[in-house]
């Protein structure tokens, strides 16, 4: 596939050259050739820029992300499309997550008015304790295919408004769109003035490359998204040498709904949350746990809404799902559906999909699996669109299932019942970082701390207090008395 009109709107010519492969999910082709990036040299360059940045005044750091606001609102349309070829999103979705970008630069540009500390009060006379905040150095960003832009975004908004410098590997499937969002920035940056070189790097590679940046001890925050698998690998790493990890890995996120949802509500949410971005959200609705007695009437209105998703070409209007990111990813779906099989499953869906003159992408019907309880394939997370559905009569053991899983990211009840809901989204109620009513696990604004506990990873990025990760807090007791008590009523000498 030719892009090189795609990427000219970012003053990019097409990368020809490298030992890297990009491809679009879209049809499979090769859409450029990159090469390999020296990561030790990104971070040498990071780490000089930080200690520039760091004595920029936090609102003066604000209003470079301000810019680069203004920058992608200006490319919205063209990022979005860069999205949708090489990730595969379809353009409403693209679209959707070039403004969560937008909406980051917001919150940082505020937030960097904001990064307030504590003033405690000293147990000595004549003392005062307060924090202050500060920069906390070199942050590493990986970066998963699913949100190409947007996660990269959540770190790099506040990160930089923090006064860090940002090393950014993002995922060997979608290269482009992260130089694209370099040349974004640096368009901010120029507008800006005096940027310090290094201050955004971006290292394309293998996973060879991501461990260079893992490894290395000037990196002080490595904030990862992708696979369990991976947060399980690079948490060792950086906790042996005492960096600090902010992982958004794998999610199992459920549904539980009640006798009186509103099942209209419930069905247009199901739809969205689970075979919306084919299924390749980490929020992305995996588990369907329904009331006993509305449970055929809930499923066979989820199957006529399936019944009508238009798969295919995601640059095309209409279509509501598009491609796997790659063969991999599908036979992941089909050796996961075969295992529900065995397990008990009754299958709906998931087929491959032929798209005319798209031969090599790999498109599905989304899957509706009806499962006779929490099998050990449903406690796994797919990332495709399959749906596993199996009922509950007690609204106790529903929660107990919804949370007997490894993940712990997103959750959701539908009811109209105030104690069902408030139990839900209590201590004793879901376990998971996101717990919502009425409103599918996906889909999430930026304005929330966005991440999950247990195997999802503990980490908070995005909105609310997620700022403090990236940046190091000092305790300051002054003393402003001509005597000097010791704390704890100490007397010594
Ligand atoms: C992800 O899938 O890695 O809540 C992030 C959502 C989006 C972000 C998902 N705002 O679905």
């Amino acid at each position: 596939m030719d892009i090189t009109r795609e990427l000219a709107a970012f003053g990019l010519a097409l990368p020809s050259d490298g030992d890297l492969t990009a491809h679009s999910p879209i049809d499979g082709s090769i859409t450029g050739r990159l090469a390999s990036s020296d990561a030790t040299a990104a971070i040498d360059r990071a780490a000089t820029a930080f200690t520039q940045w760091r004595d920029v005044p936090a609102p003066r750091r604000g209003e470079l992300i301000r810019l680069f606001g203004e920058e992608l609102r200006a490319s919205q349309d063209a990022l979005a499309a860069l999205v949708t070829l090489e990730a595969g999103k379809i353009t409403a979705e693209a679209r959707g997550e070039v403004q969560e970008m937008i909406d980051i630069c917001d919150f940082a540009c505020g937030l960097s008015r904001q990064l307030y500390g504590l003033t405690i009060a000293s147990e000595r006379p004549g003392h005062r304790m307060s924090e202050t905040w500060h920069p906390l150095g070199v942050v590493g960003v990986i970066s998963a295919f699913n949100f190409p832009v947007a996660v990269w975004a959540w770190n790099f908004a506040l990160a930089i408004a923090c006064g860090d410098s940002v090393v950014w590997k993002p995922s060997e499937k979608t290269p482009l769109t992260a130089l694209a969002c370099q040349a974004i920035f640096e368009r901010a940056a120029k507008r800006f003035g005096g940027v310090p070189a290094g201050l955004s790097e971006v290292i394309l590679g293998d996973a060879t490359v991501g461990a260079a940046l893992v490894a290395d001890p000037r990196v002080a925050l490595v904030s990862a998204t992708g696979s369990t698998r991976m947060g399980r690998a690079i948490g060792p790493i950086v906790a042996q040498r005492f960096g600090r990890v902010l992982l958004e890995l794998g999610g199992n996120n459920a549904m539980i709904v009640a006798p009186s949802a509103d099942l209209e509500l419930a069905t247009r949410a199901i739809l969205f949350s689970a075979a919306g971005t084919a299924g390749q959200r980490c929020t992305t609705l995996r588990r369907l746990i329904v009331h006993e007695s509305i449970q055929a009437e809930l499923l066979s209105r989820v199957e006529r809404a399936y019944s009508q998703i238009r798969i295919g070409d995601p640059r095309v209007a209409g279509t509501l799902v598009g491609p796997l990111i790659d063969r991999m990813s599908f036979e992941a779906m089909q050796s996961a559906l075969a295992r529900a099989r065995t397990e008990g499953g009754t299958i709906t869906g998931g087929s491959r999909v032929d798209v005319a003159g798209l031969d090599g992408g790999f498109y599905v019907k989304p899957a509706l699996v009806r499962m006779p309880g929490q099998t050990a394939v449903v406690r796994e997370e797919t990332f495709a669109p399959i749906l596993y559905a199996f009922s509950y009569t007690d609204l106790d053991a529903a929660i107990a299932l919804q949370n007997d899983v490894p993940q712990g990211l997103s959750s959701c009840i539908f009811t109209t019942n105030l104690r069902e809901a408030e139990r839900f989204t209590s201590a004793s109620g879901s376990d998971c970082g996101i717990a919502n009513v009425n409103i599918g696990p996906s889909g999430a604004e930026i304005g929330g701390a966005f991440g999950g506990e247990k195997e999802t990873g503990g980490g908070r990025e995005s909105g609310s207090d997620s700022w403090r990760s990236y940046m190091r807090r000092a305790t300051n007791t002054i003393n402003y008395s001509t005597s000097l008590p010791l704390a704890q009523g100490i007397q010594f000498g």
